[in-house]
Order: structure tokens, then C-alpha cells, then sequence
């Protein structure tokens, strides 16, 4: 039970109030674009280009998810999912746009505008657009059976987890703009539980739903991958050497092609090496590549 009075709180003696009151000013990286209210904060339209897909969308983890799905496709030969993708800023508030909000009412990347129907479709959460992506294509994620249970199973514990690591571990420990050792130490454990999780599935399997590589380990990859490769610079503070399996998945999925060309999209100057800000053809990311901008 919290302690009220203590002077540990943060600041010494903080008390909450009864009733929350938001204060625009209370610090910290999102400060300027979170609210608590939603909808469109602007009149913007999203710009649109030739192709049946128009994702908007920034080369975070969650965004991550979705145009490596998207090069996935195509890499299997699926050309029926070439794509735009344009950037979303979020730094900027541009998940505030009219436009955006019509798309998806919760402001988040990643979205997607799938018009290769008569009657366009609205997709978002990046759990949502992988399995619609996964079933018209009829790839990633098997029609039936035991594979398809296990690929919903490790799908949706992805959704449902890694939140704990951006939103949590990754909050308090790189973006708050003070340090509490009581929210770092509660979410690092998380984290670590979380990659103690995937390391004993990977033990057994060479991928989250067995034998082959599905959206699970698409969703998966882009947040316990980037774990152990750097996001959060947290590497040794989470001891990430002590998960030998998901080191491994880690690395055979960050050599394939179109994890490779997907994890580059949507990702802004400003990163050294690692952007494409806007991808319209395969020729963008072969450019791309071809000037070095391999993601880190
Ligand atoms: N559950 C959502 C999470 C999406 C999400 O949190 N997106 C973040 C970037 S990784 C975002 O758009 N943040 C902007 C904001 O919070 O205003 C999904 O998987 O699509």
C-alpha cells in the first residue's frame, strides 16, 4: 500500500489529489503531444499514393512490425503488396491529423488504408494489420490447426507484453525525465521475465509458433530483437547475454532480406544510417541500401 506522506515519493511529500487534474508541463519526452482526450487536434488529410496500400506509419518497434511484414510479402513474391508508406511524426503530433484520426481514433502508428477494394478499410494496431496482411496474402500465419493456434498465442502475448517494455521499462528508463529506481526496477524485471519467456519457447523451437517463421516472430522481433541489439542502450543493464536462444532468433531473423530492407522504412533523418523516410517502390530501398543506410 502506497505511503502518501513519505518522503520518498516523488517529489518528497507528494500526495495525489482526489481528483487528477492534467498539467501540460509535467516534463518528459511525450509531454507536448499526449493529452488525456482523444481525436483530431487539426484539419489535415493524409496524401495518398498509386498503390492498393498506404500505410502511415514511423520505423518504430510497433511500425517496424508492419513494413517488414510488408517486404516479407514481397520477397515471397507477393507483389500484390507493394506499398506507400509515409511518415507519421509523431514527435510532431501529426497522429493528431484529421486525417489520421479517421484511420485509427487512438492516434498511434502504425495505420493502414487498404483501398484494393471497393470498399476501402481502416486498419490499426499493428496486431490487427499483420493478420489481415497474413490472410489475404494467405502467408506467415498457417489456415489451421496447431501452428495457427500457436501463432494467435505468441501474436497476442506480444501485443499484450511488450507494451510493459516500451511503455514501462523503456519510459522510466531512458525517456523519464528523472530516474526512480522503484519504476526501473519493477519494469526491468518485467523486461527480463519477458526474454526469459521467449528464451525457454526458443529453446525448443527454432521460431515462436515452431518450426516456421510466422507473424508472431514478425510482431515479436522488431521489440525483444531490438532488446538485444540496442534500443534503450540497455543491453547490459538487462544482461541480455543470459537469453543464448533469443540471441540466435534474434540474428537469424535480422538476416533475412525482407527484415533487412523492412526495418529501414518510415525511419527520419536525424537517426544517422538508419532512415527511409517515405518508401513508394523496392527501387527506394534499394537506394537506400545502396548508400548505406542499413538500420544499426
Ligand atoms: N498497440 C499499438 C501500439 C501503437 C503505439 O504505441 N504506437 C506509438 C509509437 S511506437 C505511437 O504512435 N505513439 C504516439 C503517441 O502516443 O501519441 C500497436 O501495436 O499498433
Amino acid at each position: 500500500m502506497a505511503d502518501d506522506t513519505s518522503a520518498n515519493n516523488q517529489p518528497a511529500g507528494y500526495v495525489p489529489p482526489e481528483v487528477w487534474t492534467w498539467n501540460p508541463g509535467n516534463g518528459g519526452q511525450f509531454a507536448s503531444i499526449n493529452r488525456p482526450i482523444s481525436g483530431a487536434t487539426q484539419q489535415r488529410d493524409l496524401p495518398t499514393g498509386d498503390h492498393g496500400l498506404q500505410l502511415y506509419s514511423l520505423g518504430t518497434p510497433n511500425g517496424q512490425k508492419v513494413t517488414i511484414m510488408l517486404e516479407e510479402l514481397l520477397a515471397a513474391g507477393h507483389a500484390g503488396a507493394d506499398y506507400d508508406a509515409w511518415p507519421i511524426e509523431i514527435g510532431k503530433g501529426d497522429q493528431f491529423g484529421s486525417g489520421f484520426v479517421a484511420i485509427n481514433p487512438n492516434s498511434k502508428i502504425p495505420a493502414l488504408l487498404d483501398r484494393r477494394s471497393d470498399r476501402p478499410l481502416h486498419l490499426f494496431e499493428s496486431g490487427s494489420i499483420l493478420i489481415h496482411l497474413a490472410e489475404s496474402f494467405g502467408a506467415f500465419l498457417p489456415a489451421s490447426g496447431p501452428a495457427r493456434v500457436e501463432t494467435l498465442n505468441w501474436l497476442m502475448w506480444q501485443m499484450g507484453s511488450a507494451p510493459f517494455v516500451g511503455g514501462g521499462f523503456g519510459h522510466f528508463y531512458a525517456y523519464a525525465p528523472f530516474r526512480i529506481e522503484y519504476a526501473i526496477d519493477r519494469y526491468a524485471m518485467e523486461a527480463k521475465r519477458q526474454l526469459h519467456v521467449l528464451d525457454t519457447r526458443l529453446a525448443d523451437n527454432a521460431f515462436l509458433a515452431g518450426d516456421d517463421y510466422t507473424i508472431a516472430d514478425i510482431a515479436a522481433w522488431p521489440w525483444y530483437g531490438g532488446l538485444m541489439d540496442g534500443i534503450y542502450s540497455a543491453q547490459k543493464f538487462l544482461s541480455v547475454e543470459d537469453y543464448p536462444n533469443v540471441r540466435r532468433w534474434t540474428d537469424t531473423i535480422a538476416a533475412r532480406e525482407g527484415v533487412r530492407r523492412g526495418r529501414i522504412v518510415n525511419r527520419l533523418t536525424g537517426t544517422p544510417g538508419t532512415f527511409l523516410t517515405e518508401r513508394h517502390s523496392a527501387a527506394d530501398i534499394d537506394r537506400a541500401l545502396a548508400e548505406g543506410h542499413e538500420a544499426a
